[in-house]
């Protein structure tokens, strides 16, 4: 590494063939990814989601821990766990996804946790809507961001710091945006922010803000660390880039078959082989998915489950049938949503590596009945 490269600030770009390091994968066995073939579950058991922690897992006293509501309110509150579940209950079925899932996946590298296609998962989070409790402190009319802030400390390429996130007011008073203490119906495990998260249906991971024990309103734009350097698109690391905000459109395929344990490498009896998977998008609603069998040449369209009103940030199933025949074949899936985005063919390099939503291949060996 060269002193430019350690700047305040500054993510790696993994030189050209660099293998992954064991800084990379010291991340990799922390934060782990959904196995692939838990997509069969409309809800994702708790083990099996993806996990993503900066820093460590806080030690954190539910008896004694509190969330303050404080900034730019006439009325700031301070409320214990007790308090908040005494405040009208709601859930929401949201699917989560990694800002920087597909990041290994670019050429070259960008140095981070190296998620291949697996950070995302889908859970029921129950909580209380947060909207009321800011009317309730009387949020200013003159709110630009609200501020919110996890007991998790560390420090981020130079840059000591307690997580926090700050999300445009208009979405903050979102009446689905959650402040959650249960997850597929039990607590919250420690992983996950226990005592107490914040979920932004529709957002990238990095928004929905775990252990969370301060909110701050804010008449100013937010300019911490994990909004300002990280979690930005940019082409150098000069460029401040766009925010990443909103969840592309993807979908994924449960590899077909069965897996070599080494390589992963997936085989299959030729004859016809059920394709599955999920697709979902956090910016609109999925129109498309499209399947290929034959390495991208040709595509044709998968049948996608019906849009469930009831879960609109929720992951939807897709199928398709494949005829195999025996040899070597490549099967990819890409999904559109209604802003007429679609998953691209080819990288869309950028220099953290966020929002890679590069179409999943999945080489399979065909073997003779
Ligand atoms: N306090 C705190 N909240 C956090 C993080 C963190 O490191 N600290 N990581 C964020 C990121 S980058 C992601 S992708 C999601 C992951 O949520 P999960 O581990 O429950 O899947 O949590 C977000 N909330
Ligand atoms: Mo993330």
């Amino acid at each position: 590494m060269t002193a430019t490269e350690t700047d305040r600030g500054r993510a790696r770009v993994a030189d050209p063939g660099e293998g992954i390091g064991l800084d990379e994968l010291a991340l990799a066995t922390r934060n782990h990814g959904l196995p692939l073939e838990a997509l069969r579950y409309d809800v994702t058991p708790p083990g099996l989601h993806y996990v993503l922690t900066h820093f460590d897992i806080p030690a954190v006293d539910p008896a004694t821990w509190t969330l303050e509501v404080t900034g730019a309110v006439a009325r700031p509150l301070r409320l214990t766990l007790a308090d908040l579940r005494a405040r009208p209950a709601a859930s929401a079925r949201v699917l989560l996804e990694c800002a920087g899932n597909g990041r290994a996946r670019y050429e070259p590298r960008p140095v981070s946790q190296p998620w291949l296609l697996e950070a995302v998962g889908t859970a029921e989070w129950g909580g209380t809507p947060l909207a009321p409790l800011l009317e309730e402190a009387g949020i200013s009319s003159d709110a630009v961001d609200v501020a919110f802030t996890g007991t998790d400390h560390g420090v981020e390429r130079g840059v000591e710091q307690d997580y926090a996130r700050g999300l445009p007011v208009a979405e903050a008073m979102r009446p689905d945006v959650l402040l959650a203490w249960s997850m597929n119906g039990a607590p919250l495990p420690p992983q996950h922010g226990a005592p107490l998260r914040l979920v932004v249906p529709g957002w990238y991971g990095m928004a929905h803000v775990k252990w969370l024990t301060r909110i701050e309103v804010l008449e100013q734009p937010f300019t911490g660390y994990q909004n300002a350097t990280a979690y930005r698109i940019t082409a150098d690391a000069g460029d401040p880039g766009e925010p990443v905000t909103r969840i592309r459109p993807r979908a994924l395929m449960s590899p077909p078959g069965w897996p070599d344990f080494m390589t992963r490498e997936r085989f299959v009896r030729a004859g016809a082989v059920a394709l599955s998977g999920r697709a979902w998008s956090g910016q609109a609603p999925v129109t498309r998915v499209e399947v290929s069998t034959d390495g991208g040449t040709t595509w044709a369209d998968a049948d996608l489950a019906p849009a469930d009103p009831g879960h609109p940030f929720a992951w939807r199933a897709w199928t398709a049938s494949w005829d195999a025949r025996p040899g070597q074949a490549e099967l990819l899936v890409r999904a559109t949503d209604a802003t007429g985005e679609a998953q691209p063919v080819a990288q869309e390099w950028n220099r953290q590596g966020m929002a890679n939503t590069l179409v999943q291949r999945v080489p399979v060996t065909v073997l003779e009945r």
